[in-house]
């Protein structure tokens, strides 16, 4: 039997357990990235390991989200991370220089090589054959630390994309009817495998977009094959030997396969407030539009940005519409000034931003109150606009352009005749603001800087035989980690300071979260399907652990944040009936027990709700090792405890 593309990685990197599908396997890591509201934690955690130099073949630093710097706090923490990485053979990529995904995938990604990093659109790189996964910044540590990454082995999917897009069609396109299938908890244990004679009309950069997009679906990651259109992007780039062939065996078997016709695709919006949420444009055309951003690491490419300019030349951007223009990277930048298309998009009224995640994350131009605003981005969660009543669709760059000159969510294909752009031969390339990091010698010298920002990480404490706590929260299905830990402007520079940080969790949720939880000093969780969807953030679990939270009890979880949780030393249980879970209520005082024996493998453990006196039965779903890193109180204390 043959391999699929990702077996083959797995199998070139596994250092531990067995390809079997559910189970835990190690995985050697080529590479590594962090960006800045994760990076500043990652580093700490590092540091606290105690390794000089980082052990993987190419890590980078990036500075991409926290870019606003309202007050001392963002630029700190670039000089910490700016000095960190020097220190420990890291390369640092400065504010100005892109979104770490493009930028990675335009300098260093390669295919066949793995690639973690502190962000859950790491995924990207899939569009150049990599294995590229999103962690928690403690796994990315133990990573660059020469430490295994550890998955459950993926169940592998086959989308087999067919036919060629119709002009005004894009790449968001299909990964958004991907969505529409598989919904944003249907990737989650598996690996989404592009195949398909639809798959040579693909650019790296469109693959890209989707291989991206697949974090959305709860994917472990997605992947293209690396073919004659990987080698001649690689060749653009000036790196034509990073360039290596890969394919599935032609009798690779698949766990489920799927068929697109990518010719049948229409285009289409992701409706509020979920990325699953999604409809076909030609049928949203009643909407009004206030405001449209194009950019993002989903679509901010080089051919991205200047198909948008194409529709824009020469006409004005609507006068009710406030758009805002964020190419990825500085390498996209420049080369849209200098063929012409940034002042065709000035000309039309574009506001250009830095080439930074800005608005995808709240930093900055939050809508306004109601306001609709259509993005090229990935998210669309309640609230992460920075506007709590905003009504945010997620499109393709063709149609955030259409709308932006009519004011209605406009289905482009009405405009006429789709632009033709050309792409050129050769990318500029400029890696002046890639930093390299010391060397060896110098870095025994070297002096890492700490803004007063900068605070300890929080460690949980080995794990006691019972757990009796209140449920402080009580919330339903599909919790993204942007409920549990906001970010936005006013709160993203206070990433390396978890003390302030904790009055924010779960503000929008319920505001009086946090003084509740500080009072009791310890207590529970308890949420329904897919807890801690979204994003990487493992601020998601350290603030938690910070306010006293010991378990969280859920239908289920998705990957990254379960694993952040264990990593915290923080309980991620499941409810053996899912029906249970209409069983407690917040306040209920509660207790398990047999906690001792979590290192026995022992699966199963009862709840007592004392306040309805009754008994509930719970699952610890992890591996052996997990429970480990469980019974120690978190990675950091494993780890150290391993050495
Ligand atoms: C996001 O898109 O939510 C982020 C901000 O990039 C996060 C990382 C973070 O919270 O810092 C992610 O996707 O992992
Ligand atoms: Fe940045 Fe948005 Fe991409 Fe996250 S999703 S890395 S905030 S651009």
């Amino acid at each position: 039997m043959g391999y699929t593309l990702v077996q083959k990685i797995i199998k070139d990197h596994l250092v531990d357990g067995e390809m079997a599908p559910g189970n835990e396997i190690g995985l050697k890591i080529d590479q590594t990235l962090t960006q800045d509201a994760t990076g500043t934690m990652a580093y700490l955690e590092f540091e606290a390991m105690g390794i000089d130099r980082v052990k993987t073949e190419r890590s980078v630093a990036y500075i991409d989200h926290n870019t606003l710097q309202s007050g001392f706090e963002n630029a700190d923490d670039h000089k910490y991370i700016q000095t960190v990485a020097a220190k420990h053979g890291i390369y640092f990529s400065k504010p100005g220089n892109g979104i770490c995904h493009q930028v990675h995938l335009e300098r260093f990604g390669k295919p066949g090589k793995t690639l973690v990093g502190s962000d859950s659109h790491t995924p990207t790189g899939g569009g150049l054959g990599m294995l590229a996964m999103g962690a928690g910044g403690l796994d990315v540590a133990v990573a660059m630390g020469g430490g295994a990454y550890y998955i459950n082995m993926p169940r592998i999917v086959n989308i087999e994309l067919t036919g060629k897009l119709s002009p005004w069609v894009s790449a968001k396109d299909i990964i958004l009817e991907v969505l529409r299938r598989l919904t944003v908890k249907g990737g989650v244990g598996k690996v989404i495998e592009y195949t398909g004679d639809g798959v040579a009309s693909l650019s790296i950069p469109e693959r890209a977009t989707i291989a991206n997009m697949g974090a959305e679906l709860g994917a472990t990651s997605s992947i293209f094959p690396s073919d004659e259109v990987t080698r001649a992007f690689l060749k653009a780039q000036g790196r034509e030997e990073d360039f290596m062939p890969l394919v599935p065996d032609a009798d690779a078997v698949y766990d489920e396969h799927d068929t697109i016709d990518l010719s049948a695709l229409r285009p289409l919006a992701a409706c509020p407030h979920s990325p699953d949420n999604v409809h076909p444009v030609s049928e949203l055309s009643h909407v009004k539009v206030d405001q449209v951003c194009i950019g993002s690491c989903t679509n901010s490419s080089l051919a991205d940005m200047l198909k948008v300019a194409a529709i824009l030349k020469g006409k004005t951007i609507h006068p009710d519409v406030s758009v805002s223009i964020s190419p990825g990277s500085k390498q996209v930048f420049r080369m849209l000034a200098d063929c012409g298309a940034l002042s065709d998009l000035i000309a039309a009224g574009a506001r250009v931003l830095e080439c930074t995640c800005g608005p995808c994350i709240g930093m900055g131009f939050s809508p306004s109150s109601k306001g609709v605003s259509v993005r090229t981005f990935n998210r669309n969660f309640e609230g992460r606009s920075g506007t709590a009543d905003a009504q945010v669709y997620l499109v393709g760059p063709e149609t955030a352009a259409a709308c932006a000159l009519t004011g209605y969510l406009t289905d482009p294909s009405t405009l006429g005749q789709a632009p033709e752009i050309t792409l050129p031969e050769n990318f500029l390339i400029d890696d002046r603001m890639v930093l390299p990091p010391c060397t060896p010698e110098e870095a025994r010298e070297a002096q890492v800087v700490r803004g007063p920002n900068i605070k300890p990480v929080p460690v949980g404490g080995p794990l006691s035989q019972s757990l009796c706590a209140d449920v402080l929260l009580k919330v339903g299905d599909n919790i993204t980690t942007d409920h549990i830990m906001p970010a936005g402007a006013k709160v993203l520079p206070y990433r390396s300071n978890i003390p302030h940080l904790s009055q924010f969790c779960f503000y929008q949720v319920d505001p009086e979260f946090s003084s509740r939880a500080k009072q009791a000093g310890k207590g529970m969780i308890v949420a329904g399907a897919n807890y801690g969807q979204g994003s990487s953030r493992e601020h998601a679990a350290l603030v938690p652990l910070y306010l006293g939270i010991r378990a969280v009890l859920a239908v289920s979880f998705a990957r990254i944040h379960n694993a952040n949780l264990i990593n915290a030393g923080i309980l991620p249980l499941t409810f053996a009936n899912p029906e249970d879970y209409d069983r407690i209520a917040e306040n209920n005082a509660l207790s398990i027990d047999g906690l001792e024996d979590i290192t026995s493998g022992k699966t199963e453990f009862i709840l007592t709700n004392l306040t309805k006196g009754i008994q509930i039965p719970l699952v610890l779903d992890c591996s052996e090792r997990q429970r480990r890193i469980l019974q120690a109180g978190g990675l950091l204390g494993y780890t150290k405890n391993q050495k």
